[in-house]
């Protein structure tokens, strides 16, 4: 499954700002590279204060992207080319702007209740300190409440205060998005990826949170997995997937979900979602200061990570399998080494990830060796949550390693003037490693990240023991090999990855049968900076 970020993907009209016929225009490239689904980051009507992860019509096209017809043209000529198309689906909060909430401001309106409309905390009055109803944190620093001066009252927002919540537990919330759901799936879609959808049900006496230093408070166990998640996700599931004689995929991003509540999501005999994006692997290099308080990564620590959720789901439920999305920095520069073994490292990370048990997922730039953006200026960041970070913590410590922008720069298709990406002025600095890392070069060298992508992709099309093999984890310990075998049907693959710059030398108890993918051309016993190495064994 491919991602695209379509602010960053490709601009067809000149105003520096991705759009649908921009994706129109560079399919070929998907379908080089042999992507199944596409997974779409939200196109709808939207004021743009997280890039569109604030909704204020849920079917209409933002005129930035394009129209509904341009939508319908890509969802049709990714069909012709048998690639599917995942929208993404934002409901556990919408826009300020959207209709639902504007009327919801009105204390008296039937849409009063669609929302988290809450008085001050008790014996204090509104807009004095300390009187919001709960002590919690946002996403976007800050607290999660929202004072409204007409009403007097507060609304939650766990995101930005243009991204209040929605009420799941009014039916009429649940019904008028299943309801909008059911529209897409008949336009043509083949199914969602959840924004945190595993926050919709909150524990709705809205108890104080732990303050574990900083002023606010975190909320979390009111909200992650919460009382109701799986009733609202099942009956989901009835309301618009059942019995739609469609082959649809959902897949459901879950903050700090646990592997036994993945199993429970992604149980086939429950129908709630097919998979899970967890978050535990790309929390392992935080620090207890959060994901700007950066730590070096452990091998180890992600071994025993990846093990444990291999193990948990292997025979219930089902792994998605990611490095990178719009919210995560580049991998390459995160667990890689982004400068002189670039492509040695981008393609052992992928070789390491893509051959685990599960669905992996590509994130535009990832398959040509992207890498962070290396912003030195604050002028030079654009998402908010970086922004409110800053402003809250007034230090760019961490953002310039941990900052979402970093996926978010324009997508480097070639050398030419902002790589590529658009005539006009990108809405955000292209990385200056363009004239190096794009597309056309990629697609040029056969030895490339990209065409060890590919290779990887048509590795699990062609041969089952990757879709459906065991997974067996080896050398758990090692500080700088990762190692595996995946079996099935007699076949086992074998595969190493070299997570430094040196050699390492691997020992292994078994045969592990013929090479058949690597990222370094002559053979060697001994395992070179970031070689990667997948074997094949039969009988
Ligand atoms: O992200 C939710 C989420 O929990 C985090 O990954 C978040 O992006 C942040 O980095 C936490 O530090 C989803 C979307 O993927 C993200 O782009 C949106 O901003 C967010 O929900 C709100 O819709």
């Amino acid at each position: 499954m491919y991602q695209v970020y379509p602010r960053s993907f490709a601009d067809s009209d000149g105003d520096g700002i991705g759009d649908l016929r921009g994706i129109l225009h560079r399919l070929d490239h998907l379908v080089e590279l042999g992507v199944d689904a596409v997974w779409l980051s939200p196109v709808y009507a939207s004021p743009q204060d997280d890039n569109g992860y604030d909704i204020s019509d849920y079917q209409a096209v933002d005129p930035v992207f394009g129209t509904l017809d341009d939508l319908d043209e890509l969802i049709a000529a990714l069909h012709e080319h048998g690639i599917k198309l995942v929208m993404d689906l934002v409901v556990n909060h919408t826009s300020d702007e959207h209709p639902w909430f504007v009327e919801s401001r009105d204390p008296t309106s039937p849409k009063r209740d669609w929302y988290w409309w809450r008085p001050p905390r008790a014996g204090l009055a509104a807009g004095a300190p300390g009187a919001e109803p709960t002590n919690w944190g946002s996403f976007f620093s800050g607290s999660v409440w929202e004072l409204d001066e007409t009403s007097g009252e507060y609304y939650l927002h766990l995101f930005s205060r243009k991204q209040p919540d929605l009420n799941w537990e009014n039916e009429e919330v649940r019904q008028a998005v299943y309801a909008m759901m059911r529209w897409w799936l008949d336009r043509g879609v083949d199914g969602f990826r959840m924004d945190v959808v595993n926050v919709l049900s909150k524990d709705t006496s809205l108890p104080d949170g732990p303050v574990h230093g900083g002023v606010w408070a975190d909320g979390s166990a009111s909200y992650i997995c919460g009382p109701r998640i799986h009733d609202f996700l099942a009956e989901m599931h009835r309301a618009v997937f059942a019995g739609r004689p469609e082959r649809l995929l959902t897949v459901g991003e879950m903050p700090g979900v646990t592997i036994d509540q993945a199993r429970v999501f992604t149980d086939p005999a429950r129908a709630e979602v097919d998979m899970v994006f967890q978050f535990e692997h790309v929390g392992l290099d935080h620090g207890p200061g959060g994901k700007f308080d950066v730590r070096p990564l452990r091998l180890a620590d992600l071994k025993a990570s990846f093990g444990r959720w291999q193990a948990g789901l292997a025979d219930i439920g089902w792994n998605s399998l990611y490095w990178d999305n719009h919210d995560q920095p580049r991998i390459v520069s995160r667990f890689g080494d982004d400068g002189h073994f670039r492509r040695e490292s981008a393609t052992m990370l992928a070789t390491v990830l893509h051959l685990h048990r599960g669905t992996p997922f590509v994130y535009q730039g990832e398959e040509l060796g992207m890498t962070n953006a290396h912003f030195t200026r604050l002028d030079q960041y654009r998402d908010i949550e970086t922004l409110r970070h800053v402003e809250a913590s007034g230090s760019l410590a961490g953002v310039a390693e941990r900052g979402r922008d970093n996926a978010r720069t324009p997508m480097q298709w070639s050398s030419d003037p902002n790589a590529g990406f658009s005539t006009g002025t990108p809405w955000i600095d292209v990385n200056e490693n363009f004239g190096i890392i794009n597309a056309a070069a990629e697609r040029a060298d056969p030895e490339s990240v990209f065409h060890h992508y590919r290779r990887l992709i048509a590795l699990r099309h062609d041969d089952p023991v990757v879709a459906l093999g065991d997974f067996t984890m080896l050398l758990p310990d090692h500080e700088h090999v990762y190692a595996f075998t995946r079996s099935w049907d007699g076949v086992t693959l074998t595969v190493l990855g070299n997570f430094s710059g040196s050699l390492q030398d691997v020992v292994l108890d078994h045969d592990p049968g013929e090479l058949i993918l690597s990222n370094y051309s002559a053979p060697a016993t001994t395992l070179r900076p970031w070689e990667a190495r997948v074997h094949r064994h039969v009988g």
